[in-house]
């Protein structure tokens, strides 16, 4: 439940939340422990705690694998085979040398967020002078979009930020001429009947022959921050047109129910796997239409978006659980968390979901407190983990809920998560050659491997989650891979008042409340409510929230009815609130 301050804090009209969730400065009005000396110092010791993983994990990157691309952190040897994004080379490099620099450039944003602007800078000489992209590699597109274009491009924006005083004198956009580079030998990608792109392309030489066909939603669904923040930056609108080809088309693609598959083939522009859910495969196209929206000021994302979410609510969801379905008939398929799902309470909270976003939340921390860490795959209708998914690959996903939870709230229990999620990565995946992935969580067992999201997201997410300094005051969307991106007027199409700092008075004009949550609207009767500081709120008419303040429960009693589903929720046995009852 959340404590009655903060509970009268809840404002659910979109573009209220939208605001209040990319400005986290404007919560503290109703912070409940906000100046409380003691949490205050508690965030900081954590902040300093998660400095500390930081530099121990890129420490041992850049002593042990660095200008490869990530990290064997228990053999303090390197990897570029195995990673994702196939074999990059820097052609100045010795002949036997492979490697992209990955890490490097996924922790770009992350130096400047932890104000270390000497390593930044030194980082960006590097890069500016080393790296190359005419190379002989072929590279799955979706992962080097969201981790090389995305690092790129967001690390070009803050080294020309005059705020971070940064690479003074030496820097001549040399980042951004690089990510041009990267983004033209994207382009032949897309050239296929239908606009969607191929997922893997040669950068030397572009699509091979017999190069697959198919694809992920995902892949196709996830260029449009990237390319869209690199045609305003450059004036070349390729980039954000071939995207946008794309995201229309998939977006074309979907069933009468609003839902979409997971793979498909971009040739044909026919669906491979029907069945689909939030997670792998699919999770970060929806994503991007809300912060696509939120970025560029389109309205045609955020309609893509309101029909996606509805679709995802209403066959995907079972109280706080996703489990997967047939996107032709809604039929569930698949009755599994997963760990890449966590990221789904972030996103419910920039749309103003606070309350699904809360109770989902809980769910994944639940099963993270059970092993430890999250496991690839949960089945929830066994509740254990699935025989062959075992591994934690030190994701970033539940961090990052939490952080976005947080901001949302000033919920202090979301302290107390972050601080588990802390303890629990020192505890069992800390080595001293960095942070090892689990290979198994019903034993521990690590595996070696530092994948550089742990730096990008992981690590960035923990330390905003215990100190904001960053974007207080800066309107900044995060990409998938966790670069931000700043909220540009010159880049929206129509800039709500909303996201201007200087008019946030906004909030007390009741005539935004003709903007109440279409969310809510849809999912579950309304009503108005009263007024919390004369500024009316748009409440679900049949929401009882949880009676104990720290979110866990003894009997069915202390839980209250959900805010979407209108089900009475009961006590689970291991103390949380949940639909438990209809599984
Ligand atoms: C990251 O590369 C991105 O967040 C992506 O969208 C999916 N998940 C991984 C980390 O888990």
């Amino acid at each position: 439940m959340m404590p009655p301050l903060l509970l009268s804090c809840r404002l659910s009209w979109t573009w209220l939340v939208l605001f209040l969730a990319i400005s986290p400065s404007i919560f503290h009005l109703c912070n409940s422990h906000y100046g409380d000396p003691r949490a205050e110092a508690k965030r900081r010791q954590l902040r300093e705690e998660v400095r500390g993983m930081f530099y121990h994990a890129y420490n041992n990157y850049m002593m042990y694998a660095f200008p490869h691309d990530e990290l064997k952190p228990l053999t303090k040897t390197f990897t570029d085979s195995l990673s994702e994004l196939g074999n990059l080379k820097l052609e100045r490099l010795p002949q036997n040398y492979n490697g992209s620099a990955l890490t490097l450039i996924e922790s770009l944003s992350s130096l400047v967020i932890l104000g270390d602007n000497t390593e930044f800078e030194r980082a960006v000489i590097w890069l500016s002078k080393n790296l190359s992209f005419d190379v002989d590699a072929r590279i799955n597109l979706f992962e080097c979009n969201i981790r090389v274009l995305g690092g790129l491009v967001s690390a070009h924006i803050l080294a020309t930020d005059s705020a971070n005083r940064l690479v003074q004198g030496s820097y001549q956009n040399q980042l951004l001429i690089l990510a041009k580079d990267l983004g033209e030998r994207f382009l032949p990608a897309f050239e296929t009947p239908t606009g969607l792109p191929y997922a893997w392309i040669n950068l030397k030489y572009g699509v091979l022959v017999n190069e697959t066909t198919e694809t992920s939603t995902s892949g196709c669904g996830t260029l449009i921050l990237e390319m869209g923040a690199l045609s305003r930056l450059t004036g070349d609108p390729r980039f954000e047109s071939a995207a946008l080809g794309a995201l229309r088309k998939l977006w074309s693609m979907r069933s009468s129910l609003n839902l979409l598959g997971t793979t498909l083939n971009v040739e044909t522009g026919e669906w491979i796997e029907y069945s689909s859910g939030i997670g792998a495969g699919v999770d970060s196209f929806y994503e991007y239409l809300v912060k696509a929206h939120i970025l560029f000021g389109k309205e045609e994302y955020w309609r893509m978006f309101q029909s996606a979410y509805v679709g995802v609510q209403k066959y995907f969801r079972h109280g706080p659980w996703y489990h997967e379905a047939d996107m032709r008939t809604g039929e569930a398929t698949y009755w599994q968390l997963t760990s890449l799902q966590a990221f789904w309470p972030g996103l419910q909270v920039l749309v103003g979901d606070v309350d699904a976003a809360n109770s989902s939340h809980r769910e994944f921390v639940h099963v993270w407190e059970k092993y430890g860490v999250l496991p690839e795959r949960y089945l929830l209708d066994h509740q254990i983990v699935h025989p062959t998914e075992k591994y934690y690959p030190l994701r970033p996903e539940l961090a990052e809920s939490t952080f976005y939870l947080y901001q949302a709230t000033k919920d202090p229990w979301y302290i107390e998560v972050g601080e588990s999620i802390v303890k629990s990565l020192n505890r069992h995946t800390k080595v001293r050659g960095g942070f090892a992935s689990v290979r198994d969580v019903t034993t521990m067992q690590l595996e070696d491997h530092q994948h550089s999201f742990f730096l990008a997201e992981t690590c960035k997410y923990l330390y905003l989650l215990f100190d904001d300094t960053f974007w207080v005051e800066h309107n900044y969307v995060f990409t998938t891979e966790g670069h931000p991106l700043p909220v540009l007027r010159e880049w929206h199409d129509r800039l709500p008042e909303a996201y201007i700092p200087s008019n946030w008075t906004f909030i007390k004009d009741d005539r935004q409340a003709s903007k109440a949550s279409s969310m809510s609207l849809q999912l579950c009767p309304a009503t108005i409510l009263s007024a919390w500081r004369q500024a009316p709120r748009i409440e679900s008419a049949c929401h009882i929230p949880d009676s104990r303040m720290d979110h866990r429960c003894l009997t069915d009693e202390d839980c209250g009815v959900d805010s979407t589903s209108c089900r009475r929720r009961s006590c689970s046995t291991s103390g949380y609130c949940g639909s438990w009852l209809f599984l």
